[in-house]
């Protein structure tokens, strides 16, 4: 008997290679319907903080594209991880967020959600939440609580929601915003 996943879930790996785009280096690895097939999977591969620099983890809900082209409307929560810090948080953010993905903690919220990332890079890590409505700020709000909470980050630490518009825009001269600030001293 397995457990069925309320959602089918899909996990994507994305290797640094500098002689491809980037949606070349995307690549999609294996879809899980059950609890079973996902820890399986999960208990194989290596942790976020044992693969190289410049490659991502990625678990996005089947049908849904881990990049801003097909997530046009979005955004992301990003906990940016400190190099000091990134031993003792790095795999422990990535598996409680990954955990609450597919263990629907996120509850009615959950529907909201698209995916989490982890991004290994030597000038720091990132883990993110992408969710599929960045102007929704009631419903991203609620969600970023739920991850600080998940996470256990403190309330003093802040974190961030961007949307992916302005992600794309980052390159240019456009000045980057950042839409929901959760842990300045404003909200708390
Ligand atoms: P990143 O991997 O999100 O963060 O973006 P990093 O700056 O910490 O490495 C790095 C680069 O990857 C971007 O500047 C884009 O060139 C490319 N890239 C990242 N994402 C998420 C996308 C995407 O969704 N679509 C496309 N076309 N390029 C992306």
């Amino acid at each position: 008997y397995m457990n069925p996943l309320k959602y089918t879930w899909t996990f994507w790996y994305l290797k640094a290679d500098r002689s491809k785009y980037w949606d070349q280096r995307l690549m999609r690895i294996k879809d899980f319907h059950t609890v079973e097939e996902f820890w399986s999977f999960i208990d194989r591969i290596h942790p976020p903080s044992s693969i190289p620099f410049g490659n991502d983890y990625y678990l996005f809900k089947e049908g849904i594209e881990p990049n801003w082209e097909t997530c046009k409307k979005g955004g992301k929560w990003v906990i940016y991880i400190d190099n000091r810090l990134r031993d003792r948080l790095l795999d422990a953010y990535w598996l409680e967020l990954i955990m609450g993905c597919i263990g629907e903690q996120f509850g009615c919220l959950g529907e909201f959600v698209g995916g989490a990332v982890v991004n290994r890079r030597f000038k720091g890590d990132k883990i993110a939440l992408w969710t599929k409505d960045g102007d929704n700020f009631e419903v991203n709000k609620k969600i970023g609580k739920l991850i600080k909470h998940l996470l256990k980050i403190p309330d003093f630490e802040q974190i961030y929601y961007e949307v992916h518009v302005d992600a794309q825009k980052r390159n240019s001269s456009h000045y980057f915003q950042k839409r929901i600030t959760l842990g300045s001293s404003r909200n708390f």
